[in-house]
């Protein structure tokens, strides 16, 4: 589904007066914060572009490979804060939380500052919704009608889009100041928007709009057989189905409903930055002694640079480190 909503948007704006690539690319974000949210399997592309921005990945991915090796090495020296040649555990968790938080100040100053020129102390939803949706006042409201039509999918992503607002505006102004708009930005990053991550996620998986998850939509999330292929399922989604049947779906009547959900998507205590820096140590320690030298980073190469946790790939485009 974020797939083809992703081809959607991107044929869509052949069309005149839709959304900026910027505007694409926050609606694709927040369509992607969800996914992000799921410590299980990624789909890396996806989340590599939705997590550094198309134009990012472009840069990145343009660069000549040696050039790429020579940046991550400048970004391995970095890493090792105390100099003593390796990067332990703590200094990998660091770095991953600092470039995390980085990301995502950058962010909210940039949408920010798009969404409100004159530098005003809150943007009000009516003017969030003129700039980001004011095309759809030009669009045929008969589309409104018809599934997969662009119109129906814009109206499905401002109708998320108003929910969130109304959970991100705390003094319930209607009007989001900027720590608020933050929160709506990146819910991901705060507790209290924790319910309408819950209620996106489940939205999205939930195929046939009955309010819960089966066990198939649950599967079809993560997992789709290529065309022609219809041999055996891989050993991970066999994994996954018994996960769902032993462990999220607590009450067993076969579906995930919103407090299964909860309990599924990361907890509020869950160190996003630890997790992926143990996952990466443990990728790439191949002498096991639970430090990295520059030669085991260099030598697993495309699991630093595709893991959307570390950012490492927006590191390496970024032009005033190098
Ligand atoms: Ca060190
Ligand atoms: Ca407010
Ligand atoms: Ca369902
Ligand atoms: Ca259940």
């Amino acid at each position: 589904m974020l797939r083809s909503l992703f081809v959607a948007l991107t044929v869509s704006t052949v069309f005149a007066g839709l959304p900026t690539s910027e505007e694409t690319k926050r609606m694709m974000d927040h369509l992607s914060d969800a996914e992000h949210f799921k410590n299980e399997h990624h789909n890396k592309q996806f989340d590599h572009d939705a997590f550094l921005g198309e134009d990012q990945a472009k840069t990145f991915d343009q660069l000549p490979p040696e050039e790429s090796k020579r940046r991550l090495g400048i970004i391995v020296d970095k890493i090792d804060a105390d100099k003593d040649g390796y990067i332990n555990p703590v200094e990998l968790k660091d770095w991953i939380r600092y470039t995390q938080r980085r990301y995502i100040d950058e962010d909210v100053e940039r949408h920010w500052k798009q969404h409100n020129p004159n530098n005003e102390d809150t943007i009000t939803w009516e003017d969030y919704k003129k700039n980001v949706y004011g095309f759809m006042d030009d669009m045929d409201h008969k589309d409104l009608k018809t599934h997969d039509s662009e119109a129906f999918t814009f109206a499905a992503l401002m109708k998320r889009d108003r929910r969130r607002w109304h959970f991100a505006d705390a003094d319930q102004n209607d009007a989001l100041n900027r720590t608020e708009f933050a929160a709506f930005l990146h819910p991901e990053d705060h507790g209290e928007m924790r319910n309408v991550v819950v209620l996106e996620t489940l939205e999205d998986i939930d195929k046939d709009n009955d309010g819960k998850i089966s066990l198939e939509e649950y599967i079809g999330d993560m997992y789709k057989p290529e065309d022609g292929e219809d041999g055996e399922e891989p050993d991970w989604v066999k994994q996954e189905r018994d996960q769902f049947t032993g462990y999220r779906d607590t009450d067993k009547n076969g579906y995930m409903d919103e407090n299964e959900v909860r309990d599924w998507i990361a907890p509020p205590e869950f160190d996003h930055a630890e997790a992926e820096a143990r996952h990466l140590i443990f990728e790439a320690d191949s002498d096991a002694d639970e430090k990295l030298t520059k030669a085991e980073v260099l030598d697993k190469y495309d699991l630093f640079v595709g893991s959307q946790a570390t950012d490492f790939g927006e590191a390496l485009a970024r032009h005033d480190e190098f």
